[in-house]
C-alpha cells in the first residue's frame, strides 16, 4: 500500500493561527446551533465555538477549537458534547490558551471533570462522552487528536444532556 509522503510541523501556543490556515474544515457554531443546549436561550447570533480540522497525520485528525468567554445566563460557554460513534476510539485535548474544563459521561452515567490550563494533556477514554466549557475571561483553545474513524455521535446529549454543568456562582466557575 502506497503511504502519501507527509512533512513533519509542531503545534505550539503561539504558533496555531497557522494551523488553522492549513485546515479543510472551518465550523462555527452560534447560539442559534445550541439552542436546548443551555439552560437559558442564547442569542441566536452570539458566537459561542470555532472548529478548526485538518487530517492529521497517519491515521488521526487534528482538530483546533476556539470557544469565546461568555456566560448563557449564569452557564458558561460549551461545546455541544458528543460520543464517538466508534466505541473504541478515544480522544487527547492539549490545552494551548485560556481557562477551561472538560466534562465527561459514560453511558452508564457516571460523570467526571478535569480543569485545563496550557500544557494540560486530558485523555478521553473510548466510551466517555465529552463537551469543554470555557471557564475563563478569554478565548480557551485546544487541540483533539483523535483516531479518523472514530466519527461522531450528537443524539444522545443532544437529548440528555450532561448530568454536570458549569455555572457561575459568587463570580467563579462551579461545577454544579
Ligand atoms: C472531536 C473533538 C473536538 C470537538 C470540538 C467541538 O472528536 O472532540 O474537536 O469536535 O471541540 O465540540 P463538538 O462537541 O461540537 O463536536
Ligand atoms: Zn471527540
Amino acid at each position: 500500500m502506497s503511504v502519501k509522503k507527509e512533512w513533519p510541523f509542531g503545534i505550539t501556543p503561539e504558533n496555531y493561527p497557522e494551523f488553522m490556515g492549513k485546515c479543510s474544515e472551518h465550523t462555527t457554531r452560534k447560539g442559534k446551533d445550541l439552542e436546548g443546549y443551555f439552560l437559558e436561550k442564547p442569542d441566536p447570533d452570539r458566537v459561542i465555538y470555532e472548529v478548526y480540522e485538518a487530517q492529521g497525520t497517519g491515521r488521526m485528525r487534528l482538530a483546533l477549537t476556539i470557544l469565546k468567554p461568555g456566560k448563557v445566563g449564569t452557564e458558561y460557554h460549551m461545546t455541544k458534547g458528543h460520543f464517538h460513534e466508534d466505541p473504541e476510539a478515544g480522544e487527547i485535548y492539549f490545552a494551548l490558551k485560556g481557562q477551561g474544563i472538560i466534562i465527561m459521561q459514560d453511558r452508564e452515567g457516571q460523570a467526571c471533570d478535569l480543569s485545563l490550563r496550557p500544557g494540560t494533556v486530558a485523555c478521553i477514554p473510548p466510551g466517555w462522552a465529552h463537551r469543554t466549557v470555557n471557564a475563563g475571561k478569554e478565548d480557551f483553545v485546544m487541540l483533539a487528536i483523535y483516531p479518523d474513524t472514530a466519527g461522531h455521535d450528537y443524539a444522545a446529549i443532544e437529548k440528555k444532556g450532561f448530568i454536570r454543568r458549569v455555572m457561575e456562582k459568587d463570580g467563579k466557575p462551579q461545577i454544579m
